[in-house]
């Protein structure tokens, strides 16, 4: 891969996007990369959370917009539906994705911080939608996701100034779940994903895409998901196991999928 590096430890991946000269400008290859990267089914098993980040000083600040410079109406169309899938693949991403924001998420940067399940900011960390000083508007589903997250008025106010906010802020707002000092950034993000890398990896999944139905579907498919979810995963080994392991008072040792 040219423009991701990618590592794992224990189930726990991280993904680096790594084109630290264009503060990691999200180009059509590196989105291609990363769909390439999102689809591998022996990566998706082997997995039990992704973390993304950025190398250099920023996660991702924006689409690339020297490539977009030179783009027809069609080809815009064509990048931002790329970039649309790109995202829906990171959101459904069967383990959960946490984005380690190192640095500046900007437009489509902070797009796939959003698509993320959440993410923890670096106190260095700016955040923004700037598309409107270009004369564009976000085009990777961030302002819906950025409503669902964060609300109404202030995407609105996001989106019309075009501002950057800082890591503090982002925390204020809901945004992101915490703040660390840069240096241990990655240490915190990596013991949330080896908590979560230590539970049932099948209740994770089903939580997972269960949670992702919430924010489209009304109360009652939602609970009407829930159910089924709830009764079938009884019969699955894990949940078999991780309440044979509490009343002996014993570590879950989770049996494979
Ligand atoms: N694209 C391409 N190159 C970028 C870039 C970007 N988004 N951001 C930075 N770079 C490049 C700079 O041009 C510079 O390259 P050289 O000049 O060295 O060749 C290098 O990265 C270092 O950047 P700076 O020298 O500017 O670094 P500073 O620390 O001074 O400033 C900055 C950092 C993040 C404040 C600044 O670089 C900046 O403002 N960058 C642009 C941020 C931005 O506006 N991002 C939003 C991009 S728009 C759509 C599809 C998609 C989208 C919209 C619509 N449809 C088809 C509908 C998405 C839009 C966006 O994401």
């Amino acid at each position: 891969m040219k423009y991701l590096i990618f590592n794992e430890q224990d189930g726990v991946g991280t993904l680096t996007f790594n084109n630290p000269a264009a503060l990691n400008a999200l180009n059509t290859d590196m989105l291609q990369e990363m769909r390439e990267f999102l689809t591998d089914p022996a990566q998706q098993a082997s997995l039990r959370a992704l973390i993304l980040t950025g190398e250099g000083k920023a996660f991702i600040a924006g689409a690339d917009i020297k490539e977009m410079s030179a783009m027809t109406p069609s080809q815009a169309k064509t990048f931002s539906m790329l970039g649309n899938s790109v995202m829906n693949l990171i959101q459904h991403y069967p383990v959960p994705v946490i984005a380690a924001v190192n640095g500046f998420a900007l437009g489509g940067g902070l797009e796939v911080a959003l698509s993320a399940d959440f993410m923890y900011a670096s106190a260095k960390a700016k955040f923004g939608l700037p598309e409107v000083t270009l004369g564009l508007i976000p085009g990777f589903g961030g302002t819906k996701r950025l409503t669902q997250r964060v609300g109404t008025a202030m995407t609105r106010e996001l989106v019309y100034t075009g501002k950057m906010i800082t890591a503090d802020e982002a925390l204020r707002i809901g945004l992101a779940n915490q703040v660390a000092v840069p240096e241990e950034l990655m240490a915190a993000v990596t013991a949330t994903a080896q908590a979560i890398a230590q539970v049932s990896p099948h209740a994770v999944r089903e939580a997972k895409e269960l949670l992702n139905q919430c924010p489209d579907e009304n109360a009652w498919a939602v609970a009407t998901m829930e159910y089924n979810k709830f009764g079938l995963i009884f019969s699955h080994p894990q949940s078999k196991e991780g309440i044979a392991a509490f009343i002996e008072k014993r570590k879950a040792d989770w049996p494979a999928e």
